[in-house]
C-alpha cells in the first residue's frame, strides 16, 4: 500500500509539495480527520496517510498485493483485457486502467562491476524496510537528483565519511520545512476548498501561482527583491511562483540562474567546490528543482567529499568501492540515487498487446503517441492514468490524478449508459494531440535540456534521445481540453 511512498523510504525522503495540498480532496471525512504534522511531510507520515485512506475506504479487500503484471492482452472478440501476472495467474476485465506510476521503474547505473561490490549497497527506490545505519561507515552516494539531494543531506548528519559522486549538478532551492502548529492546522482545515481552488488554477496544481510580470520588465532591484523573497519562502514558489517567463525566455531565465549561482557561492565555503556544485549546462528550473534543507552546507563538512565524475569518470565498481580515473574510493556502502526509467519505463516492463497483437513497446519506439495522455489508438478500453502526454506527469500529482480519474470514470459511465463496450482513440485524434504536446513543449526551455522529463536515461538502451513525454501546457489548459472533449460527446474517440 502506498506505491511510491512505500518504495521510496530512503533517509530524507519527503514531500516537495505542501502536505495539505497533496492529500485527496474527494472525501470531507478524510480531510477533517487527517492531520499533517509538517508542511512537507516525511515519507513515513505519507505512507501512514495512504494506509489511513485505504482503511477508511475499505480498499484492501479489492487489492491483490504482490502481483506483478507480466502481460496484458486485448481480446478483440470479447472486448476485454486479459491480465497475466508473473506467477501465471490471470484476470479479465472490460476496462484496463494503468496506475503504474511515472517514476516507479528504478534504474541502476550502467557501470561495470556493480554486482562485485562486497559491502552494503542500496538503490534509493527499493530501500530496505530494516534500519540502515551510517555511523562510522564510509558511504558513497552516486546521483544528485531530487532523491540524492534529500538522501545526502540526511545521511551527512550521522555518517563516518561521505563521498558524493556527482555527474550533473542541479539547481537546488531551500524547502523551509517546519511543523504545523495548532492555529495553522485549524486554518488549513477551514480553507481546503480555497486551497484546492488555487491549485486547480495554477500551472502544475501547486499552491504557487506565477507572478504575472515578465522578469525583464521590472527593475533589477525589483527582480532581485522577488527572487530573494521566493528563496526565503517554503516550497516550489521559486520555481512555480516566479516571473511568468523565467521558464520560457532565455534572457529571463538567465536572471534567476545568476541569482541562484550567487546563493551557492554564498553557502559553500570553498570557492572551487562551490563552482563544482553550480550547474553549467542548464538554467534554473529547466530540470526538476530539488528542494533542500541544508544540502549545500553538507559540503562544508570535513568528512564529506565531492567527486565530479565529469572530471574523473567512474570506471567501475570494485569489490572494495568505486574506481574513478583518479583512483579507488574504498567504502563500506554504496547508495545508488540514480533515478528511474521515467514515465514510459513502467509500461516498457509490461508486455502490452493491443488489437491484432500489436505491442505498445513497438508503437512507442520513437516516443509515445497518445490521445490526451489517456488513450492510445490500437489499444481499446485502456486508460493510462499519469501516463505520457498527460498533464499529471508534471504536476502536484494527486491533484492531477483526481482529474484523470474523474474523467475516466465519467467516460465509463457514459459507455454504460449508451450501451458501448469498446472505446478507442482515433488515429487522427492521437496524431493531433501528439503534435500539440510537441508544439506546446517546444516553447519551454526544459525541452532543450537532458533530463528524465525529456525521456533521457543514460542507463537504459534507446533512451538517449530527447522525447516529448510530458505535456507542458499546464494543468488548467489540459483540464479545459479534457472537459471540452467530454462535453462535446467525446470527439476523437470511436465507440463500439
Ligand atoms: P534523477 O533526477 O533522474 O537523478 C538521478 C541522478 O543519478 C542524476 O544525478 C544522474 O546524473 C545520476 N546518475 C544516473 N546514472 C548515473 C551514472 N551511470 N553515473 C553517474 N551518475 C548517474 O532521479 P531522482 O531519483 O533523484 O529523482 C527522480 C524524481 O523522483 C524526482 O524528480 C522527483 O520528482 C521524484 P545525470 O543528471 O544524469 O548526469
Amino acid at each position: 500500500m502506498g506505491g511510491t511512498w512505500y518504495w521510496n523510504r530512503y533517509p530524507g525522503a519527503r514531500f516537495d509539495s505542501e502536505s495539505w495540498t497533496y492529500g485527496y480532496s474527494f472525501s470531507e471525512e478524510i480531510l477533517r480527520e487527517w492531520e499533517w504534522s509538517e508542511h512537507f511531510a516525511a515519507q513515513p507520515e505519507t505512507l501512514r496517510y495512504c494506509n489511513f485512506v485505504a482503511d477508511k475506504l475499505d480498499l484492501r479487500r479489492d487489492i491483490e498485493f504482490n502481483r506483478r503484471i507480466r502481460t496484458v492482452t486485448y481480446d478483440e472478440a470479447a472486448h476485454q483485457w486479459d491480465v497475466e501476472s508473473e506467477d501465471g495467474r490471470r484476470a479479465r476485465a472490460r476496462f484496463l486502467i494503468t496506475a503504474i506510476g511515472p517514476l516507479s521503474a528504478p534504474t541502476m547505473p550502467s557501470i561495470p562491476g556493480v554486482e562485485t561490490f562486497r559491502g552494503e549497497s542500496y538503490h534509493t527506490g527499493t530501500w530496505p524496510h530494516e534500519p540502515v545505519g551510517f555511523a562510522n561507515k564510509r558511504v558513497a552516494v552516486i546521483g544528485t537528483g531530487a532523491t540524492g539531494v534529500q538522501a545526502i543531506t540526511e545521511i551527512a548528519k550521522t555518517v563516518g565519511h561521505l563521498t558524493v559522486f556527482q555527474r550533473t549538478p542541479n539547481w537546488c532551492a531551500p524547502l523551509h520545512n517546519r511543523p504545523i502548529d495548532a492555529a495553522t492546522q485549524a486554518r488549513i482545515k477551514a480553507t481546503y476548498p480555497e486551497t484546492f481552488a488555487i491549485c486547480r488554477e495554477s500551472f502544475g496544481c501547486f499552491i504557487h501561482q506565477a507572478d504575472p510580470r515578465n522578469a525583464l520588465e521590472v527593475s533589477p532591484e525589483e527582480r532581485e527583491a522577488l527572487f530573494e523573497k521566493l528563496y526565503g519562502e517554503p516550497g516550489f514558489g521559486i520555481w512555480m511562483g516566479n516571473f511568468r517567463d523565467v521558464l520560457i525566455d532565455r534572457e529571463a531565465n538567465a536572471t534567476i540562474t545568476e541569482f541562484m549561482r550567487g546563493k551557492i557561492r554564498q553557502r559553500v565555503k570553498d570557492p572551487a567546490l562551490a563552482e563544482k556544485l553550480i550547474p553549467t549546462n542548464h538554467g534554473f528550473g529547466t530540470r526538476r528543482v530539488p528542494l533542500e534543507s541544508g544540502y549545500y552546507e553538507v559540503f562544508n563538512q570535513s568528512n564529506v567529499r565531492l567527486v565530479d565524475v565529469r572530471e574523473t569518470p567512474i570506471e567501475r565498481i570494485t569489490p572494495a568501492g568505486v574506481k574513478t580515473s583518479e583512483g579507488e574510493h574504498e567504502v563500506d556502502m554504496i547508495i545508488y540515487a540514480t533515478g528511474f526509467d521515467a514515465i514510459t519505463g513502467a509500461f516498457d516492463r509490461i508486455d502490452v498487446r493491443g488489437r491484432g497483437g500489436r505491442r505498445l513497446r513497438d508503437k512507442w519506439a520513437e516516443g509515445p503517441r497518445t490521445y490526451l495522455g489517456l488513450q492510445i489508438e490500437g489499444f481499446p478500453n485502456l486508460f493510462t492514468l499519469v501516463g505520457p502526454h498527460n498533464a499529471a506527469t508534471f504536476c502536484n500529482i494527486p491533484r492531477c490524478i483526481e482529474q484523470n480519474v474523474d474523467w475516466v470514470t465519467a467516460l465509463i459511465a457514459h459507455m454504460r449508459e449508451s450501451g458501448h463496450v469498446r472505446v478507442e482513440a482515433t488515429r487522427e485524434a492521437e496524431a493531433e494531440w501528439t503534435q500539440h504536446v510537441h508544439d506546446t513543449g517546444r516553447r519551454m526551455l526544459f525541452t532543450q535540456v537532458d533530463s528524465w522529463m525529456m525521456g533521457i536515461n543514460s542507463n537504459v538502451t534507446g533512451k538517449q534521445k530527447r522525447t516529448f513525454i510530458v505535456y507542458a501546457g499546464g494543468a488548467p489548459k489540459y483540464r479545459e481540453r479534457c472537459d471540452e472533449v467530454a462535453a462535446r460527446g467525446y470527439p476523437g474517440l470511436s465507440f463500439g
